[in-house]
Parts: structure tokens; sequence; C-alpha cells
């Protein structure tokens, strides 16, 4: 196989990136060429995300990439799911909404009282979570801006489109809009006519690996460089699960821990059983066609919102680091809290929602910041250890390891306290799976490397050595 360089830009709810991926026989290696903060922004109409910010940090890291490696082969484009822009034309309808914003009850009404939740579950296969694209649209047509678009792009989609001018939806992300059916992966054009969702704001469907299209000829001639924007597995949870370091993907499971949580397995075939609805597990696509059977945990959304309230008060940087490190010195909570409760779910005081938590069930909350962190990190670890066993329950998949990746990966305690309370070894990193499998599937799309999803994770296996947590056997708990 052949050496080369390819670009990934890899953009997560609470911070983005482009990194340059070298690509050799031996060689699978990463190197930040920007790195930029992202987050809500709350504008009159609601939360927002700033995208065109996110689009000018991106193509500021494809100028250094390029001038880095002027060779360079391709770009991929990853973000996190279920979020759009609509467009007229070429033009971008107003910054597009955050999931986290509040507006979508009335689309959640509106779509289940057409189609109640079992009878979606069946057609798309997916878990219920308050902003699945397909209430974001709903809600989108109450507001009569429906009318008004002609294309509805996902957020990847839509950087792929000012890059190229080329309208696309690459398939892991539509699957996460609830719009695409589970049976045979194609836009649900009944499903969207039942909702007066118009099927024709949806452009054509690509797999991960499918070339988009060239540069703009302005913006290749300013970033000097011809290459081409390739479709990975758009969804940030698709290309981490990519890159996880599985060789044995029928006997292990994974957590993409970043902001959120991602728990489950890989499957061949979907499992949209009844006991799998009622757990609100759901089935997104993979690349190459595999099933990401999983369900969202909060994630390390509760930690970053909470020093984010912190710092709110004081008006003083919080060293993560440290902050973990004196949470490890408190003991654990002798109740954890139910991490995937809706109140966590928007922006605000968390600590003070986690106190409440406590006391409408008579409990003495948490009062440190260390203890606070403590007790965040133990429910996380007790959530990720439940949903794992969960996950092998209704898959009928044993677990023998849990692969954690993402930034989650440097967080010793969690790592350690998932293992303890799970009862199974968890094997920590790479942290940067989501733009390793970004660069994994443009290698293969331009001829770097071949083979199947097994070949490409067997790369990651062989340069990105896991850290491994046993379970402590006096602490495990069951
Ligand atoms: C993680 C993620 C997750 C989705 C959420 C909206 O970044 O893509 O898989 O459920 O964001």
């Amino acid at each position: 196989t052949a050496s080369g360089t390819v670009a990934a830009i890899d953009l997560g709810a609470t911070s983005g990136r482009v990194m340059l991926g070298q690509i050799g026989p031996d060689v699978l290696e990463l190197e930040a060429v920007a790195r930029f903060p992202n987050g809500p922004v709350r504008l009159a109409s609601g939360l927002h995300w700033d995208l065109t910010r996110l689009y000018a940090e991106a193509l500021a890291g494809l100028a250094s990439a390029a001038r880095e490696a002027p060779d360079l082969a391709s770009i991929g484009i990853d973000s996190w799911a279920v979020d759009y822009v609509l467009l007229r034309g070429d033009r971008m309808l107003g910054e597009p909404f955050h999931y986290r914003d509040e507006r979508t009850a009335a689309g959640i009404e509106a779509v289940h009282a057409r189609h109640p939740f079992a009878d979606l579950y069946r057609r798309n296969g997916l878990q219920f979570l308050p902003f699945n694209t397909l209430y974001q649209l709903a809600a989108e047509r109450q507001g009569g801006m429906l009318e008004v678009a002609d294309h509805a792009l996902l957020i990847p989609d839509a950087l792929a489109f000012q890059l190229t001018g080329v309208r696309v939806s690459e398939l892991t992300n539509a699957s996460t809009t609830g719009l695409v059916r589970i049976a045979d992966g194609q836009w649900d054009a009944q499903l969207c006519d039942d909702l007066g969702i118009p099927s024709s704001l949806l452009p054509p469907l690509v797999d991960p690996g499918e070339r988009i299209g060239s540069l703009r000829p302005d913006l290749a001639a300013d970033l000097g460089t011809s290459a081409e924007v390739v479709a990975v597995g758009s969804h940030d949870t698709a290309s981490a699960v990519v890159a996880v370091p599985m060789t044995d993907p029928t006997s292990a499971a994974y957590i993409s821990c970043g902001t959120w949580g991602l728990v489950g397995v890989e499957l061949e075939h979907p499992v949209i059983s009844d006991a799998a609805r009622e757990a609100n597990f759901t089935n997104e696509r993979g690349v190459d066609g595999r099933i990401r059977f999983l369900h969202n945990v909060m994630g390390l959304w509760l930690l970053s919102e909470s020093v984010r309230q912190w710092e709110r008060e004081t008006d003083e940087a919080i060293d993560l680091p440290t902050l973990l490190g004196n949470a490890a010195e408190v003991a654990a909570p002798a109740e954890v809290f139910d991490a995937g409760d809706a109140r966590f779910l928007t922006p605000g005081d968390l600590p003070g929602r986690i106190a409440d938590w406590y006391r409408e069930r008579g409990m003495a909350p948490p009062i440190t910041r260390a203890a606070i962190t403590r007790a965040i990190v133990e429910s996380l670890a007790e959530a990720f250890a439940s949903t794992v066993r969960t996950a092998s329950e209704l898959s009928g998949q044993p677990v023998r390891t849990i692969h954690l990746v993402g930034g989650g990966a440097l967080n010793r305690l969690l790592c350690q306290r998932t293992a303890d309370r799970a009862g199974v070894p968890v094997l920590a990193g790479p942290v940067e799976a989501t733009a390793l499998g970004n660069v994994l599937v443009q290698a293969r799309a331009v001829g770097l490397v071949a083979g199947a999803l097994e070949d490409l994770r067997y790369r990651v296996v062989r340069t990105h050595q896991p850290r491994q947590y046993d379970p402590a056997p006096s602490s495990r708990i069951r």
C-alpha cells in the first residue's frame, strides 16, 4: 500500500479540529493543524450554532493543512448528528438550531399524533431523543420555514456544500434524522409526506467513501490544493466506531465518550424488538453497512457544563486535571444520580440540578466541587456499565472487553470506575478516534489503504496501544 496525507475536519459539540492524517504501510498519525472551541449561542430565536465561524475555522485549518502537505489527497468532514441548515438556493436561512434548543415539544406532539413512537421505531429503528431531526423539522414546518426552504443539509453536508457547491446527504448521519428507513437505508418519502416535510428538501444519499466533489475553484486557488472532498462516516460517532481498536467486534462493546457517551455494540443487523424500543436503544447506520446498536448516555457534558457554571459564578478558570484529582480523593456518593434524567439536557446550572435530584429523594446532595465531580463520574460510570449490560442482553452478544474512545479516555477515574462497575476490563483510547475513523475512510477512498472495516481497525490496533483498566475485585458492583 501507498503513503499519503488527508485532512479531517472533525466538529464536536464542545470543540472542533482540523487534523492532518499521515497514512503509510505502518503509519497512521494525526497532527492537529487547528483546534477551536464550539458551543451554543443564544440568539433571540433560541439556541443556535455559529456555523459560519466554524466554517471559517475549518478553512483556516485547511489552509495550514495544504501548506504543510502540498500533495493533500482529500478532505473529509464529520460532526455531531441531527442538526441541519435550511437553504434557499445557495443561501443559508440563518444559523442552524442547536439540538439543545427547547423548541421541539410541539414538533414531537405533531409527529407522534400521526405516527406513535412504536410505529416510528419499526420504520427507522431510532431511540427517542427529543431533538431527532424529524421533530425539529416538524417544528420548522409549524414556523412556516419549510415553505421558504428548498434544501435541508445536515451539518457536515452543509460544510461540504460550502466547499464544493454539491448537495448530498451522507448516510450514517442521515440515519440519525428519523427519516431513513431501517429496512433499506433509503429516505422514507411516505413518512415525510405524512409529516408535511417535503422530501424534495432531502438531497441524494451517499455512502461513506463516495466522492462528493472538487473544491470550488476560488477556494482551490486560495487554499493552494486540488484535494477532493470525500464522504466519510460524517456522523462523528460513526467515524469513532470505525477507529475502535476491536479485534473481535462480536465480543466487545464500545463507549464513544465526548460530550455524549454513546454506548453499545456493532451488529450486522438491526434489533428493533419491543425490548430494544423500551430500553430506548437506537440502530444507527455505520460505515460499511454495519449497525451501531447503542444508547445515548449524557456524557462529559455533565462535567463541562458544571465547570462552566462554576466559572460563571467565580469568574475563575478551573483546571480540569486538578478537579479530577480532587474528585479521586473524596468518597464516592452512597447513591449515584440518574445521568439520563432529561433535566440535565439543557444548558444552565447543572450542579444545582444535581443537588435538586438528590433533595427530591430526601438524600443529602454532594456539596463541594470535588464531591459533585465525583458524583458525576460515578453516575456516568454506572450508566455506562448498565448500558453495556443492556446492549449485551438485547443483542445476545457477549461483552468481554469495553473499548472507551474519545476525550473520556483521558479521564482515568471514569475509565477505572467504569471497569469496576461493569466487572469487565476497559481498554481506553484512542482519544482522537473520530478523526482517525474519518482519516481511514478517506484513505481507503483515495486508494491509500485497502480492505474491509476490520483491516482499517487493525491499523489502529497496530499504531494506537490502548490503556487497560482492570476491574478492582473489591469494588466490583454488579
Ligand atoms: C455525538 C453525537 C451523538 C448524537 C448527538 C446529537 O457527538 O453525534 O451521536 O446523538 O451528538
